[in-house]
């Protein structure tokens, strides 16, 4: 089986200190956040940006410094913003992270309940983000919430309206008003997707690791961190996105899987090497 690609999504734009004091917000603390999560065996890490009092922000400057200050601790890692930003930011808002031309974004394949609220990703919005990928070269990790999200993206990349083969879809399951992260949401998943393509399983809340544990056997990849989920095991908060990270290397240790490398990564996801 191929090496298993870690990604850590070490901050998110919901998660804040009061769920657990080490959600970082300051460049600082992302960037400590952020190389716990390498250090551990990521080589991915999925980045949204905070001001120094935890608001979500999609700005450009904002994340420029802050991807700046993590690759110069590890110039190695794959840096994986989001266009996702917080539900009710405009598109535009959401893109500006595009502009610094990273190696990947995140494309969010629908719209979709995202709790109490409306997370939007219209299809001529789904347009726009490809076309602006296809511009400036990056390739997108397809976000799917639900299982007209991936046939959305499929449908997109068919008539040549986002970037194509080969994809990388990432099945974000268990958001509550979206897919359940069952065993069956993920297979369902898993066989519709192109031969050729990759795919990692992000499981929300309690369910985190027993998703990351099918997707290991299964072949797929895995994103943990606060994100998704705040806690170590059952009443546990986790101390830091790094120790998220050893636990999926320990399941993935028992399960035979090896580590994927940053380079190793790139090979994998068909990025070209640094
Ligand atoms: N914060 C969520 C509303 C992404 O990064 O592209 C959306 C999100 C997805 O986090
Ligand atoms: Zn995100």
């Amino acid at each position: 089986m191929e090496k298993l690609i870690i990604t850590a999504a070490i901050c998110g734009a919901e998660v804040t200190k009061e769920h657990n004091p080490a959600v970082p917000y300051t460049v600082e603390e992302l960037v400590r956040e952020a190389v716990s999560a390498y250090d551990a065996g990521a080589a991915i890490v999925h980045v949204h940006v905070r001001e120094d009092d935890g608001t979500p922000t999609q700005n450009k400057e904002r994340f420029r410094v802050c991807m700046d200050a993590i690759k110069k601790e590890r110039p190695d890692v794959i840096l994986l913003p989001s266009t996702g930003g917080a539900v009710g930011m405009t598109a535009e808002e959401r893109l500006q992270p595009t502009e610094l031309f990273p190696e990947m974004a995140t494309l969010d394949c629908g719209t979709c309940n995202f709790g109490d609220e409306v997370f939007e990703n219209t299809i001529p919005m789904m347009r726009d983000f490809g076309k602006r990928m296809m511009e400036n070269n990056i390739k997108p990790e397809y976000e799917c919430f639900e299982m007209g999200h991936l046939e959305t993206a499929l449908h997109l990349a068919s008539k040549g309206q986002v970037p194509g083969a080969p994809m990388q879809f990432n099945f974000v399951l268990g958001v509550p008003g979206c897919a359940s992260a069952s065993v069956e949401n993920l297979v369902w998943m898993v066989n519709r997707i192109p031969a050729g393509s990759t795919w990692t399983a992000t499981g929300i809340g309690r369910s985190e690791f027993t998703l990351a544990a099918h997707a290991i056997a299964m072949g797929g990849h895995v994103r943990v961190g606060f994100e998704d989920n705040l806690y170590l095991s059952r009443g546990v908060l986790a101390k830091s996105n790094g120790e998220l990270v050893e636990k999926v290397v320990q399941m993935a240790k028992l399960l035979g899987r090896e580590i994927a490398t940053p380079a190793e990564a790139r090979k994998i996801l068909n990025l070209k090497p640094l």
